[in-house]
């Protein structure tokens, strides 16, 4: 049990993290409930996790805003090199904790050593960024006034996240949070708990080395009544929740109707166009990473493929001889390029939108089926390739599932864009051309109305450099690079008269 031999270097069973809850095997608290968490991989019961209640989140709540008090004044820079510290210990675990992500969500060793990755590259992001928390100044109307504006912290921000990136969305939001004074609590999917008690105790050793109290980062291992319990709270200014649509709405609902700050990343239901002019080779490789990377189960997942009439049957041929050679296996094993489905409720959905597709006058290509790796009881599936139209019901959907729906269009790459667009979702979008008029347009304001548009590149695999995020149904909420550490904060302008008078803008005149 790789997990739990992981779990037990970090010395998991010689503490008890007072303010994290989702205390595991032999600590077990037998009037609590528990939750048995199983890999895909293989049906193994990894560990047994206790889960919290309402009375830990309150206990987990206070020790934050404790903390609170003292790392919102602590200089920017100084919160950034306890970031740094962080960065350097994922460093450190990078391969364990790469094979835990992949023992316990199923994704492709190469794909959790690259989540690990992410949460390095946003540490080394976020050290830099505490020195950059740059507010402007603006010119004031009024002689000897100066006028400012200057970036606080926010509070709590309490981090629900999804199985699918179960540590490195944390990352991106708890790191650009901390070194904005914040201190974060994080709900991690319930689906996902060990790599959040593995984050969270190396975590915790380098608060220790630093003398900094627990309750800077906490995390509370719980069900979904625990992420409403946050979303209503007036203490959360801020929640930052990652996840399907309709748990985004809920939680949005929530926060919104106490006026709170909501940062949503929700479904996508991602595009790529392939144009006459594309790198047929390149689209392809792009389209098959996309479509079957962690198995289907990235919100940037390819679920449409959209490909000029052309060099339709090309494509076509080219995926159909590429899919049935994919190696579907365990996911450790490094010569497999698909994993499994998160859980057995994952393959029934496979399988309901395939037959669903196939209603709807969908023709299934290849794929689909349960597909049984090597005698492992693992949830695994045949990717599915299926001819589509993009007004199917099924194809509006997002099913988090390895299906490519093939879309045939013709004419203009404006035909393409429409139908690009022409579902409730603008999470990720990509074309392949080598065209000049055709990646303009498709960049242009009448262009993607997704969050990321790509060109040459997939719908997958964004950098954490840039704000990652989408338009419409997928939440609006922008995380990670860029500018996206202003979620996180609160903008305060300021005015100082340093003259002797009290000159009023606007020019109004008030003498008394
Ligand atoms: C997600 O699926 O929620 O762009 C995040 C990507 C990854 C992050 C995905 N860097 O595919």
């Amino acid at each position: 049990n790789i997990a739990l031999d992981f779990l037990k270097e970090l010395g998991i069973e010689k503490r008890n993290p007072a303010y994290a809850t989702g205390r595991t095997f032999a600590d077990l608290d037998p009037s609590r409930e528990t939750r048995k968490i199983y890999s895909p991989t293989d049906g193994q019961l990894i560990a047994e996790v206790e889960m919290a209640t309402q009375e830990d989140l309150e206990t987990i709540v206070t020790t934050a805003q404790n903390a609170f008090n003292s790392w919102r004044v602590l200089p920017a820079p100084q919160r950034g090199e306890i970031v740094r510290q962080i960065g350097e210990a994922l460093r450190k675990y990078k391969e364990p904790l790469g094979k835990l992500v992949t023992y316990e969500m199923g994704k492709i060793y190469q794909e959790g050593l690259g989540e690990v990755q992410e949460m390095i590259d946003i540490c080394d992001f976020a050290v830099g960024q505490s020195r950059q928390l740059y507010g402007l100044e603006m010119k004031s109307e009024r002689q000897d006034h100066r006028m400012f504006e200057q970036w606080h912290p926010l509070g709590l921000v309490g981090i629900i996240s999804a199985f699918n990136f179960p540590v490195a969305v944390w990352s991106w939001n708890s790191m650009i949070a901390a070194i904005g004074g914040n201190v974060c609590i994080w709900k991690p999917s319930e689906k996902t708990p060990l790599t959040a008690i593995a984050c969270q105790h190396i975590l915790q050793d380098v608060l220790k080395n630093n003398d900094l109290p627990e309750g800077l980062f906490s995390y509370i291992i719980g069900d979904a009544e625990i992420g409403a319990s946050m979303s209503h709270d007036n203490r959360f200014p801020l929640i930052s929740a990652t996840g399907s649509t309709r748990m985004g709405k809920k939680v949005g609902a929530a926060v919104g109707a106490r006026l709170g700050k909501s940062l949503l990343e929700l479904g996508g239901n991602n595009a790529l166009i392939i144009t006459e002019n594309a790198n047929i080779e390149m689209a392809i490789r792009a389209t098959v990473f996309g479509a079957v990377g962690t198995c289907g189960q990235r919100c940037t997942s390819t679920r449409r493929l959209i490909v000029h009439d052309t060099v339709y049957d090309q494509v076509k041929d080219r995926l159909l001889k590429i899919y049935p050679s994919l190696s579907i296996g365990h996911p450790l094993d490094e010569s497999k390029l698909v994993g499994p489905l998160i859980d057995a409720d994952a393959v029934q959905a496979f399988k309901n939108a395939i037959e669903k597709a196939k209603q709807e006058g969908g023709l299934l290509l290849t794929g689909g089926d349960a597909y049984q790796a090597e005698g492992l009881s693992g949830n695994y599936v045949q990717p599915a390739i299926i001819e589509a139209d993009n007004n199917y019901q099924i194809v509006q959907e997002e099913t988090f599932a390895p299906i490519l729906y093939l879309i045939k269009y013709s004419g203009e790459i404006e035909n393409a864009i429409k139908i690009q667009n022409d579902v409730k979702q603008g999470l990720s979008s990509a074309v392949f051309t080598n065209h000049l008029l055709e990646s303009e347009a498709f960049l242009s304001a009448s262009g993607s109305d997704c969050g990321i548009a790509n060109i040459n590149i997939g719908t997958s695999g964004a950098e954490i450099g840039g704000a990652f995020g989408g338009e419409k149904e997928t939440g609006g909420g922008r995380e990670s690079g860029s500018d996206a550490w202003k979620a996180y904060m609160r903008r305060q302008t300021n005015t100082v008269n340093y003259g002797k008078v009290l000159p009023l803008a606007q020019g109004i005149k008030f003498d008394i």
